[in-house]
Order: C-alpha cells, then structure tokens, then sequence
C-alpha cells in the first residue's frame, strides 16, 4: 500500500516496514553526503539551496506574478511563507493551520493559485483537507495592508459541490489549484482513495473525484462565489457535474500550464505499475481506473480490458523499477536562463529523488538528488524550483557551474504625470539572460507588454485622472519598484512653500535636506538644475509635505559653484565653495 502514497513521510517509517527499503537508503544517503545533489548527462544542471532551513514539510513553491520576485512556500500543516528576492529565511503569509487535517500522509494544505489580477485585487486560493473530515476544500482568503501578511479571516468558501465529500480514505486528495491561460480556475482531486478506486469515481462524470476540475471564480453563480464556464463539457443541461474539464484521473496532485503554449501537463500519480504524463484537454478522459498509465489496469479483471472509447493515453508512463513510485509533476521550462532546453518537461519521482526531462517523448535523467520531491515551482521569471520535504527545503534548478544571480535595477524610481492620460517609461536593467515580470497595484496603469527578458524600456500607460485628486500608483517589476504620481486638474490652486531656501557647502560637499510643504491634495516632482554634482536621495514625485535629500559631491573645478533643485514652483539653491 505504501506505494499508493504520494506524501510518505519519513518521521512514520515505522509504519512501512513492508517497503522500507527504498525510504531507509535515501535517510541513510543523506546523512553521509552533504552534496545536495550530482550531476549526470546530458545536461550538467544542479541543485542550488534557496531555502535550507525553517520549512516544516513544504508541498509547493510558486510566485504571485506581481512583479515583486517574491516565492511563496506552502507548508504542509497549514501554513504559507513568503520569501523576499535573495532571501533565504522566509517569513508567515498565511497560517490556517487549525483548519486544515493535515495528520495524515496526504492530507493538508497543498495548493496555492493567485488570482491573475493579484497585484491589484489581493485575492488568492488555497487547497486543502479540512478539519475535522478531510473534505476537499477550495477557498479564497485576501492579502492585507502589508503585502507579506494575508488576511486568516478572510476566507471566503467556494461553496456549491465544494467541499467535495473526501471523509473515507486519506489518501488520494490531489490538491493542485492554477490559474489558466483563460482565467479559469483548474483544481485536481484525487480519486477518493483507499487502492484502485473501488466506487469508480474517476469515471463517473457526476462526482468531482478523480478528474481535473475548471471553475470561475470571477462570477458568482447566485450567493456560490464561483460559476461553472458555459464551456465546460458537462456544463447545463448535458449529463455530468458543470464543474468537470477532465476526467479518468487517479490523483492529479500536481499539474501546470506551458508557459508558451497553454497545453495542461498533469502528472498523475499511479497504482503500482504505473506513473504518468498527460497532456489534457477540454473534456478528455484520461482512462483510470480501467487504464492505468499506456496499460489496463493490472489490478482489474486480471488486467485484461477494452479502454474507454476516445480515452486518452498519456504521452509518456513509466514503472516501478529501480525504486520509484510516484510522479511529482513539473514545469515546461520557458526560463530565459537556458538551464534546460526550452520546451521539455520536467518532472521526479518522489521515491528515488530523480529529477528527469521529457522532450519528443524521450525521458533523460537530468540529475539524481537525495529528496523526496514533493513539488515544483516556477518564479516569475520561469526558472525552476525543487521542493524537498523533510528537511524541508527549496532549491534552484540551474547550469553548472550557476549563473551569477539576476540583479535588477530601476530608472527612474519614481516621475510626476499630469491628470491627463499620458505614456510613460521606466528603465529596466539587468543581466541578458534575466528575466522579469511588471505588475501594477492600480487600474489605471496598464502595460501593452508586462514580460521580457534583459535591460528594457518598459512603455505604460496613465489613464485619465478624473478623481479630483492626484493618486499614487506602484508598479513592481524585477522586485524593485517604480512609483508614479498622477496629479489632478482640480489642484491649479496649490500652494507650495520650502525651508530653508538654500544651502553651503565647503569644497569636499555633503549631504542635505530642505522641507517641502503644501496640501495632501497636491502633487510634485523634484528636478535638479544639470548639475550633475547634486544628486537627490528621496524620491523624486509624491504628494503632500515631503523632505527633499540630496548629496553634493566634492568640487574639484577650483571655483566656487552654484546649483539649483525645482520642486513644484520652488527652487532651492545649492552653493558651494572651491
Ligand atoms: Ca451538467
Ligand atoms: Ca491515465
């Protein structure tokens, strides 16, 4: 039975005395050998720590597509982490831990999808086995004020067929949420559990078990915060739960989108002869539990079968050899780094910690590591991640030797834009092979391309301001962030004042600063004269009382100068001696 768990865990091994072996080599390989992972043909990838320590049994890495470089780390007991560009310790997003049964090997929070419009509407999903029978649960909860902390009150329910009834058995939950291409909202529960799907589940089209599962979460279907797409196979009138987009899954526990082409690659975990990769689509039924991977089921009839008409074989299986017994489901890779070739499929097996790539059908071991993988991820850019589960960790898939870490940097920081619509430009720097994504927290800044690769002028647009006020908007990209200050046409009667109104500096120069005051309702920039040995240090436009900060830097000339620095209609005078 052991090898229908898709999240064994080592702290219970006890209780696996039947198939221990492989469990007891990789502890035992773990502790002689601190290399995280070698490096086989035919591409020399490796496994560059993240995160190294502080994870509790992590089940999933993903990123908010907000511009903002951050990864989010779901753990398995009920809490999300949140770990700033560069950072290794990451810090609490989320704890719903008293909501989630998480006891067992399979149970527990284990899925995480941000809302397309997150940068501006702050809501995300979760996945998980609730408290206290184990019902599949889909959920929205909100971000608060602070970007890095969310809302534990938040929690709205999906409601209508959600929960799903999962009380029976404790495996098989599946637990991947993601967004598509289309905006849909696409969830994977497992078969209902127990071994070879005794009730049928994933061939029965009025029950939710065991398929992959398409809903829209943007319009409410009466007081049900989420509808069924129109779309949907089963949708209406025709036979079958609307909510259905796939069916004749075993546990789809992990699934994502290409990147560049939208296809939905579902690793689905198998019995014990099989594991396997599908590419699925629009009502497609993916065989199980007659099927298991290319084969009948051995379990069933003796393994003796007539597939499913129209059913679908997965593009790729494998057996249980040499160990392994259960696909972890990955990533097509689109990363701008070339760590792999564009296009394959990377996907492991969480017993033997290999990690392998799937291209034109043929599967290549690209590394063999000591984790037990319990997920992939992707950060904004599309370069890969490993999640290992006890110790918890999150590694880097990259070239060896790696790359030296992206680093960006914005140009300007900060600009004024008058109330009415203009396009605007921000500078982009970085390496060549860096990738980046530019979200907005606003609506009324919008992009006409918000993904590139390498130093970019970054073209947007400011919308008409007509509020009667000016406002403040953030654009992120990188993990840096670009602040832009619409005024109004309602604040022709500003009135600015500053003090002092000038300072001295001796020939090595300095630092200062001088006050800004006006209403809250009014805007401003800072300029410098073209003197390009004053420099200012506080941002360049806002709103309201502010302190302009600015350095001037050694006058070498041997005559005494004179620079000027414009904000609003004041001007302030720098002098300095030779
Ligand atoms: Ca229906
Ligand atoms: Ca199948």
């Amino acid at each position: 039975m052991c090898k229908k768990n898709l999240l064994t865990v080592l702290w219970i091994a006890a209780s696996l005395v039947a198939c221990s072996n492989a469990f007891q080599t990789r502890a035992n390989s773990r502790q002689d050998d601190q290399i995280l992972a070698k490096v086989t043909s035919p591409t020399a990838v490796q496994l560059q720590a993240v995160i190294s320590s502080g994870l509790t049994f992590p089940v999933y890495v993903t990123h908010a597509h907000d511009g903002t470089n951050r990864l989010f780390i779901i753990e398995k007991a009920g809490r999300i982490r949140v770990a700033q560009p560069g950072a290794s310790t990451p810090t609490l997003f989320l704890d719903i831990n008293t909501r989630v049964l998480s006891v067992d090997n399979e149970r527990g929070l284990l899925g995480l999808a941000f809302h397309p419009q997150y940068s501006i509407n702050g809501r995300f999903f979760v996945y998980y086995t609730r408290q206290p029978d184990g019902g599949l649960t889909i959920s929205e909860y909100h971000v608060t004020s602070d970007p890095n902390v969310a809302d534990p009150n938040s929690e709205i329910l999906m409601g209508g067929n959600f929960p799903i009834p999962h009380s029976l058995n404790n495996n098989h939950n599946g637990g991947m949420l993601e967004f598509g291409p289309d905006g849909y909202l696409y969830a994977g529960p497992g078969d209902g559990g127990s071994a070879n799907d005794p009730p049928g589940n994933g061939q029965n089209i009025n029950v939710l078990l065991g398929k992959i599962l398409r809903i829209d979460i943007d319009h409410p279907n009466g007081g049900i915060p989420y509808s069924s797409p129109p779309t949907n196979p089963f949708f209406g009138a025709t036979q079958g739960a609307d909510e259905i987009y796939a069916y004749g899954m075993r546990n789809p526990f992990r699934f994502s989108f290409d990147r560049g082409t939208g296809q939905l690659y579902v690793g689905d975990v198998g019995q014990g002869a099989r594991e396997e990769i599908d590419i699925v689509t629009l009502g497609g039924n993916y065989g199980w539990r007659v099927m298991e991977g290319m084969i009948c089921n051995p379990n069933i009839n003796l393994g003796v079968c007539t597939p499913p008409p129209g059913s679908i074989l997965p593009i790729f299986d494998y057996t249980h050899s040499a160990g392994r017994c259960s696909i972890t489901g990955g990533y097509v890779y689109r990363g701008p780094r070339s760590t792999v070739s564009s296009g394959v499929y990377i996907y492991a097996d969480y017993c033997t910690g290999e990690i392998w790539q799937l291209q034109s059908g043929t599967s290549t071991l690209l590394i063999d590591t000591p984790l037990n993988i319990t997920s992939f991820g992707e950060d904004e850019a599309g370069e890969i991640y490993v999640v290992g589960q006890s110790p918890g960790t999150i590694s880097r898939l990259t070239t060896s030797p790696p790359p030296s870490p992206c680093v960006y940097l914005v140009s300007p920081t900060s600009k004024l834009f008058p109330a009415a619509g203009t396009e605007g430009m921000l500078t982009l720097a970085t390496a060549s092979d860096c990738g980046w994504l530019a979200a907005t927290n606003v609506d009324w800044i919008n992009f006409s391309a918000n993904t590139g690769v390498g130093t970019n002028d970054i073209p947007f647009m400011v919308r008409d301001n007509s509020t009667g006020s000016p406002r403040i908007g953030l654009i992120h990209v990188g993990g840096q962030t670009f602040t832009v200050v619409q005024d109004s046409s309602a604040a022709p009667d500003c009135v600015y004042s500053i003090t002092p109104s000038f300072q001295s500096f001796p020939s090595a120069g300095g630092s200062g600063t001088f006050n800004l005051s006006t209403e809250e309702r009014c805007a401003w920039e800072t300029t410098v004269s073209d003197q390009s040995w004053i420099k200012i240090t506080s941002e360049l436009a806002g709103i309201g009382n502010t302190t302009v900060a600015f350095t001037a830097s050694a006058n070498a000339t041997g005559k005494p100068r004179k620079g000027t620095i414009s904000v609003a209609n004041q001007v302030f005078t720098v002098k300095q001696k030779r």
